[in-house]
């Protein structure tokens, strides 16, 4: 595979930027190697700047669920951006957006625009705090919420993968108020609880763990986490940005039947564009100023291009049958993949919700980030190298998710499959 034009924009972009990428996941690190570059993508396809073709499992890290540059993305991106791309004024589009978000998510009444994830998670921590008035906080060791200081401590995703998952360089004091326990460990959230009572403002979940690898909650986690905050006085906060819209219209919350207080949702919900939501129950948001006292602001909030693209986005995802046909695919590679692991003899788990997977060498269960991390990470390195050499582009770091989207075929994922078979005899 001839990278020649990659590896001269990554030389120069080294140069110009931090580790030649604006968001450390891109840069490789975790598997080595030079990230590829790429110019353009179409359904399941994405080209590099050498015009090698790959099937992409990365889908721009979640929010590609219906295919690259899909027609109904790019007409709303066209007809939106042509009356002006940004007023910092109210919209009638972000009034459509509220409705189809509180139409479709169950917990949410009421729903505040952002531009990212991160602005997302950060606001609904400031919100719970508002709210309560409480200042500590609890996560899970490897939840991944955004680059926010106060959850940048044990935190999945890159940060774990580059081996930096308490970042430097946040004030001890945005930190101290961090209370960290194992995923699916509610007997750690029991005692979190007991030893701090009444002084827990939230507790911030992946209600599916997508940042340390592919995680499902384990049968009971969410509904403890449920009860505990609400006898404690506490909000249960459920970060949706890798599940919300992916898993089901309602996100985690409905397929598991736990209502949090407050959601926070992003990627999907902007088809691509730079958009992030949070939100709950008219009485918690009317804590956000202007209505009460927890001041949370941004120009490009809610701005008239994305919002066109999100409306175009969950109107596609309301249609039926796109959550049968998304699952269908992805229990199609599990067990493709699945398979070849085990015609090779290797020791593999797919950890899979819906169209969510991830691939683990062990042959052991994977249900927080000690055994993700226990996992055989050369080996991971060497698979995603092998198989990206066959055409297919996995998410390069162990922590993360490889998604499946509506527009890959039956036929991409059969190629995946023979691509992870010959990867595999390379090992
Ligand atoms: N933190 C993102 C994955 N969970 C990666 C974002 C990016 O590099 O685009």
């Amino acid at each position: 595979m001839d990278t020649t034009r990659s590896q001269e924009l990554f030389d120069r972009a080294r140069e110009l930027i931090p580790g030649g990428v604006n968001s450390p996941a891109r840069a490789w690190t975790s598997v080595g190697g030079t990230p590829l570059f790429f110019n353009r993508a179409k359904g399941s396809k994405i080209w590099d700047e050498d015009g090698n073709e790959l099937i992409d499992y990365v889908c721009s890290w979640g929010p590609m669920i219906l295919g690259h540059a899909h027609p109904a993305v790019l007409s709303a991106v066209q007809e939106a951006a042509i009356n002006g791309t940004s007023f910092g004024a109210p919209t009638a589009a972000e009034v459509r957006m509220a409705e189809l978000v509180v139409n479709a998510v169950p917990s949410i009444e009421m729903v505040r625009f952002v531009s990212s994830g991160t602005e997302a998670t950060m606001s609904a921590l400031r919100l719970a705090r508002a709210y309560t008035g409480r200042n500590k906080i609890m996560k899970f060791v490897g939840g991944y919420h955004g680059h926010d200081d106060a959850l940048l401590v044990s935190a999945g995703s890159a940060a774990a993968g580059h081996g930096i998952p308490d970042s430097a360089g946040v004030h001890p004091d945005y930190a101290k108020d961090t209370l960290v326990t194992p995923y699916n460990d509610l007997a750690g959230v029991e005692q979190l609880f007991a030893e701090n009572p009444s002084q827990i403002a939230c507790i911030i979940v992946e209600p599916i763990a997508g940042n340390m690898g592919v995680v499902p909650p384990n049968e009971g986690f969410l509904e403890g986490l449920s009860a505990i905050t609400e006898k404690d006085g506490s909000l249960l906060i459920f970060d949706e940005v890798i599940s919300g819209f992916r898993t089901a219209l309602g996100g985690a919350q409905s397929i598991y039947g736990v209502s949090p207080d407050i959601t926070c949702l992003g990627k999907i919900v902007g088809g691509g564009l730079p958009v992030g939501a949070y939100g709950g129950s008219k009485e918690i948001m009317g804590t956000v100023a202007p209505l009460g006292p927890m001041y949370q602001a941004g120009t490009l909030s809610g701005n008239p291009v994305a919002m066109a693209v999100g409306i175009a986005m969950l109107e596609e995802l309301g249609k039926p049958g796109v959550y049968e046909e998304l699952a269908r695919k992805g229990a199609a590679l599990e067990k493709g993949l699945s398979e070849a692991f085990a015609e090779a003899e290797v020791p593999a788990r797919v950890n899979r919700v819906g169209s969510l997977l991830t691939v683990f060498f062990t042959g052991d269960p994977v249900s927080d980030m000690d055994s993700a991390s226990a996992t055989d990470r050369d080996k991971f390195a060497r698979f995603f190298h092998a198989i990206v050499a066959e055409g297919v582009y996995p998410p390069p770091s162990q922590f993360e998710a490889w998604f499946v989207s509506l527009a890959h075929t039956d036929q991409d994922i059969a190629k995946t499959i023979t691509a992870a078979k010959r990867a595999l005899a390379t090992l």
